[in-house]
């Protein structure tokens, strides 16, 4: 494959293909075993995440990349095979979580800044000899009263920025991803709410991208969707998901961006997958609109499995359907119907 940072950001977008985010930290990973009573040990991580890159049908047909958490970057397969090498092999992009995590932002009770840009430009070195040819950043906004404050914003802003001009000089597509959270605790975080802050968070991301020179041909949104806080009595219509969605992105995404590759953020699979399929059904976008989904990939995956040998089987159907049900929302085929079949 092409070495060109263009060439690669086009790949992880390419139609009808999303990335799998399988990136879970030490901790994170550790929540979702104990949810289905597994031990996170360095071999039952490898076991779960080779089933998933080995699941052949999915990674060939749906995966375009897969974002990789340090310790699995480095991993063999029970045979030997490093597992960059069956992603490869499966045609689809390997990818780094580069960030150290969301730490307390200096002077706040709630908010966060993510952090990890001391020494970065040496570790990307050493990614990119392993394999990776993206990252990936993740910055958190909180949405309570009083928040986000500038400071949140535009710190978090500055930081991505440094972070995909690094990867940048080092030859590897950033993927830039600001989440404005939706599991605020408050009644205020309705969708209106929500749009107004993810379009400051957008726009001020993209003038951070801009003085820092950034290539935007050459890196991956990976933004929220709009929607109302989980806790917000109102919820709104799959329509109107798109709709404020697509509003906010067509005002604040340069169209010279490949592709934007959406999180979940702890929607249902389902929802997940209609959201994306009602807004390529519905817009024309300047961009390709995909999926770069952790929880809403893997939930059906990691319960069918359980850490059981005899489940393998059982948990690569359920990751394949999955995978292919957010193909489909890609390219805005997805219907309610299939779910049901499958
Ligand atoms: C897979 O989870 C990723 C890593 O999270 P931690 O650093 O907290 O362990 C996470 O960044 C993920 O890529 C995004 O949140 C998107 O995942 P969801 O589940 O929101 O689609």
């Amino acid at each position: 494959m092409s070495e060109r940072l263009e060439d690669i950001a086009i790949a992880m977008v390419a139609e009808g293909r999303g990335i799998l985010a399988a990136d879970e930290s030490s901790g994170t990973i550790k929540k979702r075993f104990d949810g289905i009573g597994v031990e996170s040990t360095e071999e039952n991580r490898r076991d779960y995440r080779e089933m998933l890159f080995r699941t052949d049908e999915a990674m060939r047909n749906y995966v375009s990349g897969v974002i990789l958490f340090e310790e699995t970057l480095g991993q063999k397969a029970a045979d030997g095979t490093p597992l960059v090498e069956i992603i490869r092999a499966a045609g689809s992009v390997p990818g780094i979580k580069v960030d150290k995590g969301a730490q307390a932002l200096p002077g706040s009770q709630l908010e966060k800044v993510t952090e990890g840009l001391d020494g970065l430009r040496d570790r990307l070195a050493g990614y990119y000899e392993q394999g990776a040819r993206f990252a990936k950043w993740r910055a958190v906004i909180t949405i309570a009263d009083g928040a986000p404050t500038w400071n949140c914003v535009h710190a978090n802003a500055h930081a991505l920025a440094r972070y995909a001009a690094l990867c940048q000089e080092a030859n590897i597509v950033p993927i830039v991803e600001p989440e404005v959270l939706m599991d605020g605790e408050h009644s205020t975080h309705d969708i209106a709410r929500c749009e107004e802050v993810t379009r400051w968070t957008l726009a001020t991301q993209f003038a951070e991208l801009h003085d820092a020179g950034i290539n935007l041909e050459g890196m991956v949104l990976k933004p929220n969707m709009v929607t109302a806080g989980g806790k917000c009595s109102q919820q709104a219509s799959v329509e109107e998901v798109a709709e404020r969605t697509v509003r906010v992105l067509k005002d604040t995404v340069p169209a010279s961006v490949p592709g934007i590759a959406f999180l979940s953020g702890g929607q249902s699979d389902e929802l997940a997958t209609a959201h994306l399929s009602a807004m390529n059904a519905m817009y024309d976008t300047p961009w390709n609109l995909t999926f770069s989904y952790g929880r809403a990939l893997q939930a059906a995956t990691l319960a069918a499995w359980g850490g059981k040998a005899e489940n393998v089987a059982a948990a690569q159907r359920a990751f394949a359907h999955r995978a292919k049900m957010n193909g489909l929302a890609a390219v805005g085929g997805w219907k309610q119907e299939l779910e049901a079949a499958a």
